[in-house]
């Protein structure tokens, strides 16, 4: 991939209430960054809205409306409507949820959206639980991590069951374009928004956001251990272009998935055995990935 220079300029500003450390600023910095001022955000119950909203702090430079937790996908609809009515055309509507309000409660509201084509893009922050409200589990946490509700006693494991893969659910509705990124990875991350900024219609992005209180791990770590989930195949980074598939990140050999587990005290407790059936999952998700990509037309 060529070398991309990250865009100086910056539309969000510092002085919010986020955690040290924390994935999902990286992830709103770096979308503006790439679709720049002339942006409307809409942002349900999240992390974000505590980040970013209480006046005077207010730490975006575009406007931003905090919608229902389940509508954010209806509300890129209703926003995209009222813009194309007063004839406001350079304008890209944004939504910015959660994994919470993407995976669980917003879905329905994000099929709307990519079954009536909006031209507007979707933003799922992922940091694997409903952080805001206290670390409960939700659809995209994965197997084996330990949330407030997926305890680790004498009768739970963590979660028992495996992550909801929302670009699987996304990419069946065939969007103008959909791509996984990383916090990690800055020139991987904004050539996809820049290439989205030129698409019209559906556009979706999966982010990934390690979140340091959350699963357990020093502030300083976040970027380590975002490298780690993608050189692990834990998160490959890849997009779909009009049906079709491109990894956009590839290792000769990927790293050991237990690399990434024994980062996080949320995966602590996992033995050996444990961590052996992550790693036959993990594997399992990269086949389907490198046969999508094989299989493109
Ligand atoms: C209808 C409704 N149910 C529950 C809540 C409480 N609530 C606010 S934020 C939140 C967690 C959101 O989780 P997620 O979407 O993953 O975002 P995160 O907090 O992790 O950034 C919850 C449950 C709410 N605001 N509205
Ligand atoms: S709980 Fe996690 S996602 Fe929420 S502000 Fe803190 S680090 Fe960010
Ligand atoms: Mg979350």
């Amino acid at each position: 991939m060529a070398r991309l220079t990250i865009p100086a300029e910056e539309y969000m500003r510092s002085g919010h209430s986020a955690c040290p450390g924390c994935g999902a600023t990286l992830v709103m910095r770096y979308i503006l960054k790439g679709l720049g001022p002339n942006t409307i955000m809409t942002v349900p119950a999240c992390c974000w809205t505590v980040i970013g909203t209480p006046f005077p702090t207010t730490a975006l430079d575009v406007p931003m409306l905090d919608c229902a937790f389940e509508a954010t996908g209806a509300s890129i609809s209703g926003l995209r409507a009222a813009a194309d009515a007063l004839g406001i055309k350079d304008v890209t509507v944004v939504g910015f949820a959660g994994d919470g309000g993407t995976a669980d409660i917003g879905l329905q509201a994000l099929s709307g959206m990519l079954e009536r084509g909006t031209d507007g893009v979707y933003v799922m922050y992922d940091n694997e639980a409903y952080m805001n409200t206290g670390v409960q589990r939700s659809g995209a946490t994965p197997r084996g991590a330990w949330t407030t509700t997926t305890p680790v006693d004498e009768g739970s494991r963590g979660k028992a069951e495996s992550k909801k893969d929302v670009m699987a659910i996304v990419a069946a509705h065939r969007p103008a374009y959909a791509a996984t990124v990383n916090v990690a990875f800055p020139e991987d991350f904004l050539k996809k928004v820049l290439k989205a900024k030129e698409i019209r219609g559906p556009r979706f992005f999966h982010a990934f956001s390690p979140c340091p209180p959350g699963w357990r791990y020093p502030p300083e770590k976040t970027i380590a251990i975002g490298r780690l989930a993608t050189d692990t195949n834990v998160f490959p980074l890849y997009e779909i272009e009009a049906g079709t598939t491109r990894i956009t990140r590839k290792l000769g050999k990927a790293k050991p998935v237990r690399e990434y587990l024994e980062a996080q005290g949320r995966f602590g407790h996992l033995t050996t055995e444990e961590i052996a059936a992550i790693q036959a999952d993990v594997d399992a998700h990269w086949s389907r990935l490198l046969a999508a990509e094989a299989s493109n037309p």
